[in-house]
């Protein structure tokens, strides 16, 4: 990668790993969560029609799951980087791009955080485009509180579904100088296609994973480990530089 000091908008694409030891399962690994919930059945609008409540109650558990962890030493170190990397601290811009749906990036302090795939704390009003903050059950179809309809689901981009602020997305990638990539297998798009995107404007492409992803051929560098040991010690890089 070229010399960092040169660098000034930073992308950054989270995924399941990094959640991983805040005791969040990954979707792809052996005890990940497609192994006892099918993918059809949990994340396709077509499986929510056919049994609403196995697909509540399986966001009824995550959502818990999510209320119970804390974020982890990635999760703060990026807080951190958020905190320091701005422009009126003559450094530059920052996103965090999670595909994540739980909140551990903001409980870790960061504030420029967009969550591509939706939210576990969110209930989306398929009736009045109403989102509400959601801590319950979603079971048992509660009225939306704006229009009263029975008419909630998840806030949770299935597959299929169109990935939440594409176009920020692609702005800020067309403009970054570096993109990162932590925990992500690189098994969906269209995150999966950000690294090509990053390349094709001439930005640094570094990848943080435990191992070696789908993706990795298509970084210009790839550090493996935990992301709560690569991950603050990148960031503490970025911050002497
Ligand atoms: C660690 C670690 C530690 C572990 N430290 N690392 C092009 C080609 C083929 C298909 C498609 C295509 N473009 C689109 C598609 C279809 C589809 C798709 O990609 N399919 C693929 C499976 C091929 N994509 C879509 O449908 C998307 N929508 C779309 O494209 O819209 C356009 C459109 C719409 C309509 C018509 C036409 C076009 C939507 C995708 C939605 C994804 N939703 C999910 C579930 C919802 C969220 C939830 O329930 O939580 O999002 S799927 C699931 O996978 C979840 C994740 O966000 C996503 C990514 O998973 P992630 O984060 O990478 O997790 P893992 O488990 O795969 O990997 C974890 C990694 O961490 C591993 O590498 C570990 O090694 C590592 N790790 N511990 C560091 N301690």
């Amino acid at each position: 990668m070229g010399a960092m000091d040169h660098i000034r908008n930073i992308v950054i694409l989270t995924g399941a790993g990094i959640s991983a030891e805040s005791g969040l399962r990954t979707f792809r690994a052996d005890d990940g969560l497609w192994e006892d919930h099918p993918v059809e059945q949990v994340a396709t609008l077509q499986g929510f029609h056919r049994d609403p409540d196995l697909v509540q109650r399986f966001y009824d558990e995550r959502r818990a799951q999510v209320m119970a962890a804390n974020p982890n030493p990635a999760h703060l170190a990026l807080g951190r980087l958020d905190m320091a990397w701005k422009p009126s601290r003559n450094r530059g811009e920052l996103l965090i791009v999670t595909q994540n749906i739980d909140d551990l990036h903001e409980r870790g302090g960061a504030a420029r955080v967009l969550h591509m795939h939706g939210e576990a704390l969110s209930a989306w009003c398929t009736m009045c485009d109403a989102r509400h903050r959601w801590t319950g059950s979603l079971r048992g179809a509660p009225p939306c509180p704006a229009c009263g309809q029975a008419a909630l689901r998840p806030d949770i981009v299935w597959f299929g579904e169109m990935p939440y602020q594409m176009d920020r997305i692609y702005r800020a990638i067309g403009n970054c100088d570096l993109f990162v990539s932590i925990g992500t297998s690189g098994a969906v798009y269209p995150a999966a296609g950000f690294v090509q995107e990053a390349g094709r404007v001439g930005a640094g492409t570094l990848e943080l994973n435990l191992e070696e992803s789908l993706g990795s051929r298509f970084f210009s560098e790839t550090r493996l480990g935990k992301a709560s040991e690569i991950v603050p010690a990148w960031v503490e890089e970025m911050l002497a530089s």
